[in-house]
């Protein structure tokens, strides 16, 4: 079976801890403070007081060593910490799969939510530890989290998928989560 021979990765085993929000073997860990998410808050203003000010962690990605290749199924792990920047909640930077292909997430940790926006429709998934989220292919995707402890998700998807950032910064996603009296709520993108 040549063909099948020259894989980048041999077959592992990857210790999940969902408590701890680790794998092991750990791959690339990528971490984004408030400064890395410029023109992503509606409040500009109070995005760059954060961002120059104490630049906190918003958050960061664990990954497998299971690389980001055709073929291949990277497994990582987003911890979003808690906060709002100008009222709205802390979250991920958001992108489209550019080869458009589905994902899932399974909630581990805290109250997050699911933003999906295939640049007409908007669709939200409360996530919690047990739920998962599925991400059709074509759907731009954001994880918030609208708790008050850090918010962890496993995400598992296609290594050739690609991320487009850009799509996010020039559509948005249909709608931003705002911190209410009584926990969030959706409003339009533009508010
Ligand atoms: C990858 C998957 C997640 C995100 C991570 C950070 O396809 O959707 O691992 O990369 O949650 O979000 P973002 O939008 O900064 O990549
Ligand atoms: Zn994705």
């Amino acid at each position: 079976m040549p063909e099948f021979a020259a894989q980048p990765v041999p077959p592992m085993r990857i210790a999940f801890d969902a408590a701890a929000a680790t794998l092991s073997p750990e791959g690339p860990t990528l971490t984004r403070r408030m400064s890395d998410l410029e023109g992503l808050f509606a409040d500009h203003d109070a995005w760059r007081d954060a961002a120059e000010g104490e630049n906190p962690v918003v958050y960061s990605v664990v990954s497998s060593p299971v690389p980001e290749e055709d073929r291949e199924l990277p497994q990582s792990i987003t911890t979003i910490q808690p906060g709002t920047t100008g009222g709205e909640f802390w979250m991920t930077k958001g992108h489209q799969h550019p080869n458009h292909q589905g994902e899932i997430y399974l909630g581990l940790h805290g109250a997050g939510g699911l933003l999906m926006f295939d640049g007409e429709r908007t669709e939200w998934i409360d996530m919690a530890p047990g739920v998962i989220g599925y991400i059709p292919p074509g759907w731009a995707h954001r994880s918030v989290n609208v708790g008050d402890e850090p918010y962890s998700f496993l995400a598992v998807y296609p290594g050739g998928a690609g991320h487009d950032y850009g799509w996010v910064l020039e559509h948005g996603m249909g709608h931003r989560v705002i911190a209410g009296d009584s926990g969030f709520s959706l409003t339009d993108y533009t508010r």
